[in-house]
């Protein structure tokens, strides 16, 4: 479905900036990447108090001229071009380079884009021409610095609501607590708790800004949800109605959180990483105080220092006391042995730049990561702490926590799609038994088109799920292409998610599969503006036909969805 002009107006009003951005790129265009749409997702830091760092030599700019660059660069240009302007996945735009460059030349590049993928913010209507020319003298200004956040202030946030000692010993409610969906509500900064055996809403739990994802510990019962803001929510499962019993800021701007899942630390700890300050944090796991801070500052796999290496995902080994912590600008996997933090042992393993999202192979010992901008995927071996391998991948893999199933040829394969095209690449993930295929791509599938967020299967179906969320089309980011692994030759077919949710016209994205325990349904969100009703669309995973579409006025901007047995045991 393509729509004229004055309707994509009328919906770019309404979208949240993430969603917004990726409409507002015209098809086709330099600027309409699915990738910068994504990355321009708007960060919490715009909110902090920076010292307006006024550079002589740069044109001049008043102080609410000044606050309001600061505003607009944290909320679309920090997220590829760095907090400290050093350069990410984009350009740096220091001082020593921006004022060479010169007002007008910076004013064509911010209003018209670069096919580099600079997206062309003035012609897309987003910025407005004096908004072009302030954002042009900003980036001639010294950066201003977000400030640290240690131990003093992380204390200062933590609260532990309801202390374990006056928690209940045994589950005081008569949900199946293994088939929970923990849904994010983006904007309205919370998560659902939804029963998915009657699809209602248990609870809905307020966390932090723009929420992004839940884990769930070792035994099922503690799950830990992180905002964009850094704030972590801890949530007891076993309450009579699960809720908030411990809360705490470990960062300014954050996306990453797990637990301990090793024998004999089962729940005793949580690990949450931040974008701002470049750090993770170490904290008890039922409580949240945090017992250790270690900054992810220093060199990049080519050796270059950088200020500012965020922290992407986080996972738990299965294999030894360890978090796999995955720092995203320096492209070092972390392997940092939890059982002596005193005297904390880190086995660091160089991959490539920019690692983001990923998760396990069926067996749970390789852990498979998107190196995102350098379209790879590196594989660690978490048994040995090695690198196993760097995969070449299609342009910007982006798999969430990826797919394993049994390639009817090559044997057991993690998949993944991608956001820059419509391929999506199975890697052979069986050293054993196909060694020739282990750590190879064995097969590449068409998809639907570029702009896939997340893939998705389970062990007990056929059916292998791929969405396109940040497609431009509207037609592609409403639907979902299904496979049947058994005849992956046979290409997809196409389920009209969108149109099934009834939430009629109006712009929404499809996205995230998610499994309920027993592997036999399906749920998709499907993720309106925030004051449009959004839906969630659960679908037979057998017959491939509308099981269910569950609708609440409280479903505000669901996006995320967390099966609690299948995060708990990385089943996917
Ligand atoms: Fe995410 C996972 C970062 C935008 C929904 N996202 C992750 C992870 C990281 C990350 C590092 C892996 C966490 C882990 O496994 O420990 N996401 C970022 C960004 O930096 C980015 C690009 C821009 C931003 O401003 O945040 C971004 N993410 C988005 C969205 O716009 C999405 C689609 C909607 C939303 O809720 O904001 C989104 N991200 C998700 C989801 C996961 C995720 C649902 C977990 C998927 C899973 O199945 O595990």
């Amino acid at each position: 479905m393509k729509m004229n002009s004055l309707a994509r107006g009328a919906v770019l009003a309404a979208l949240p900036l993430a969603v917004m951005t990726a409409w507002a790129a015209p098809v086709g265009s330099s600027g309409s990447s699915p990738e910068v749409a994504y990355q321009a997702g708007g960060s919490p830091l715009s909110k902090e108090e920076m010292h307006q760092n006024l550079n002589p030599k740069a044109p001049p700019m008043t102080k609410a001229e000044f606050a309001r660059g600061k505003q607009i660069y944290f909320e679309r240009c920090a997220g590829c071009h760095g907090v400290l302007r050093k350069g990410a996945t984009g350009k740096p735009l220091t001082p020593d380079i921006t004022l060479e460059r010169g007002t007008e030349y910076l004013k064509t590049f911010i209003k018209y884009g670069s096919p580099a993928g600079m997206p062309n913010w003035g012609t897309s209507g987003e910025m407005s021409d004096s908004d072009v020319d302030l954002m042009a003298r900003y980036v001639q200004q010294e950066p201003p610095t977000p400030p640290e956040f240690g131990l003093k202030e992380m204390m200062a946030t933590w609260k532990v609501i309801i202390p374990p000692e006056k928690r209940p010993t045994r589950k005081m409610n008569g949900y199946n607590l293994d088939n929970i969906f923990s849904t994010t509500l983006r904007d309205t900064g919370e998560v659902a708790l939804i029963d998915g055996d009657t699809k209602k809403i248990i609870n809905v739990v307020k966390t932090g800004y723009a929420v992004h994802i839940s884990r769930i510990s070792k035994s099922g019962r503690y799950l830990y949800v992180i905002g964009r803001d850094g704030k972590i929510n801890l949530i007891d499962l076993w309450l009579e109605k699960p809720d908030n019993v411990a809360e705490i800021r470990t960062g300014l701007e954050a996306r990453s959180v797990e637990t301990s899942k090793f024998k004999g630390y089962e729940d005793k700890l949580a690990v949450a990483g931040s974008y701002w300050p470049p750090q993770f944090v170490i904290m008890e796991g039922d409580t949240l105080k945090p017992l250790k801070i270690v900054a992810t500052r220093g060199m990049t796999v080519d050796n270059e220092y950088h200020p500012e290496p965020r922290v992407a995902s986080i996972v738990a080994s299965h294999f030894k006391p360890e978090f796999v912590v995955n720092a995203k600008e320096t492209g070092k996997i972390m392997m940092v042995d939890y059982s002596d933090l005193k005297n904390l042992k880190t086995t660091t393993i160089d991959a490539a730049k920019f690692l983001h999202d990923g998760g396990f192979d069926s067996t749970g010992r390789y852990f498979l990561v998107a190196a995102n901008a350098s379209n790879k995927v590196a594989v660690v071996d978490t048994k040995e702490d090695k690198l196993a391998a760097l995969v070449d991948v299609g342009k910007t893999p982006h798999p969430g926590r990826g797919a394993n199933f049994v390639d009817p040829q090559f044997g057991p394969v993690w998949a993944t799609g991608h956001l820059g095209d419509d391929s999506i690449t199975l890697i052979g993930t069986d050293p054993l038994k196909h060694k020739a295929q282990a750590w190879k791509v064995v097969r590449t599938l068409k998809g639907q088109g570029g702009g896939s967020l997340f893939i998705k299967t389970h062990p007990k179906s056929h059916n292998l799920w791929v969405d396109t969320a940040l497609n431009p089309e509207a037609g592609i980011s409403q639907s979902i292409a299904v496979y049947d692994i058994a005849h992956l030759d046979k290409g997809f077919a196409t389920l009209p998610i969108g149109e099934w949710s009834g939430l009629g016209e109006g712009a929404k994205r499809v996205l995230q599969p998610e499994y309920n325990k027993t592997g036999d349904e399906v749920w998709f969100s499907v993720w309106s503006a925030k004051d449009k009703q959004s839906a969630i669309v659960v679908v037979d995973d057998k017959t491939r036909k509308l099981k269910t579409v569950i609708k609440d006025p409280r479903l505000i901007t669901p996006t995320g969805k967390f099966n609690v047995f299948n995060t708990q045991h990385d089943v996917y």
